[in-house]
């Protein structure tokens, strides 16, 4: 036994590292929504996917570790799609890498930012990742260049979205999909908690952002391309018609309210084939 784990040790230490540029990826692909499609013939297309949605490239070590949080609930169908996508555009990337589906429980108002600092916090006790990407269920990335490893800055990544023309919707949107070290992440003191319903968390990150001091990075526009998948607007998501008071009060409270002070309880963790899925109580508006 000794020796065998000594022989993959010493397997591990044999594979280079990947290149910097991945020999796999291209550029723009086509985005469509194959009506039969099932989560097994995902599955069948991805074999080296192992348990709880995890890869790592046969061939190279990589010099990234990504995870990317999904906040969702009542959304399967978007999920399927998502997947589809994401596993083989990260396997072309050379990424080592974990897909972590946050499931909010019950019925109340959905809360996606303090579900993204769950999935931060989870994540980080299973596995030493270098960048998370916070990723909504409904956006599908477009462009093989879109590198999903992260900057010096946080990076707001899906800048050119089809609902928006291509093109940011007004100069700090913040939403969609953006990339964040751990120290970053930490230094911002993560995402608010308390914006309960649609709208407003995005912002509130950006605001956290430089407030922390930092800046923001972004792909160029011809990479930062996504698909939204079509939906009506989600029961229990309504509007929060508090977003603009909370977002007016940023500055005062962003370090008593965020990664420091969340409080959740996991209710179940299941390893599924294509995503690891953490079902999670975040109680709800104090
Ligand atoms: C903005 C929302 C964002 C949302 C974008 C794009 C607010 C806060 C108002 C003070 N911001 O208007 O959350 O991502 O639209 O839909 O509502």
């Amino acid at each position: 036994n000794l020796s065998l784990q000594a022989k993959s040790t010493v397997k591990e230490e044999l594979l280079p590292y990947c290149p910097t540029e991945s020999p796999l990826i291209s550029g723009p692909f086509r985005v469509t929504f194959p009506s039969k499609l099932t989560l097994e013939d995902v599955k069948r297309k991805n074999p080296l996917v192992v348990r709880g949605g995890r890869y790592r490239p046969p061939d190279c070590e990589s010099k990234h570790r990504t995870a990317v949080i999904i906040p969702h609930r009542n959304r399967e169908h978007h999920l399927k799609y998502l997947l589809y996508y994401l596993h083989p555009f990260l396997q072309r990337q050379q990424l080592n890498y974990g897909i972590y589906v946050i499931h909010q429980a019950g019925n109340y108002t959905f809360n996606r930012a303090k579900l993204l600092n769950v999935g931060f916090k989870e994540a980080m006790k299973e596995e030493e990742w270098t960048c998370m990407f916070y990723h909504d269920v409904d956006l599908i990335p477009e462009d093989d260049r879109n590198l999903y490893t992260c900057d010096r800055h946080p990076k707001h990544v899906s800048i050119a979205m089809d609902k928006f023309g291509y093109k940011l919707p007004y100069n700090t949107y913040f939403g969609g999909v953006s990339a964040l070290t751990p120290e970053q992440y930490l230094k911002m003191n993560g995402f608010p908690n308390n914006y309960w319903g649609w709208g407003g968390e995005d912002d509130d990150i950006a605001v956290r952002v430089a407030l922390s001091g930092m800046l923001i990075s972004r792909p160029s526009v011809q990479v930062g391309r996504y698909k939204m998948i079509k939906h009506e607007h989600d029961k229990g998501n309504e509007e929060n018609p508090k977003r603009f008071n909370l977002l007016a009060k940023t500055r005062r409270t962003w370090k008593q309210d965020g990664m420091n002070t969340m409080e959740y309880r996991v209710l179940s963790k299941e390893y599924m084939p294509l995503y690891t899925n953490i079902t999670v109580d975040i109680g709800s508006e104090k």
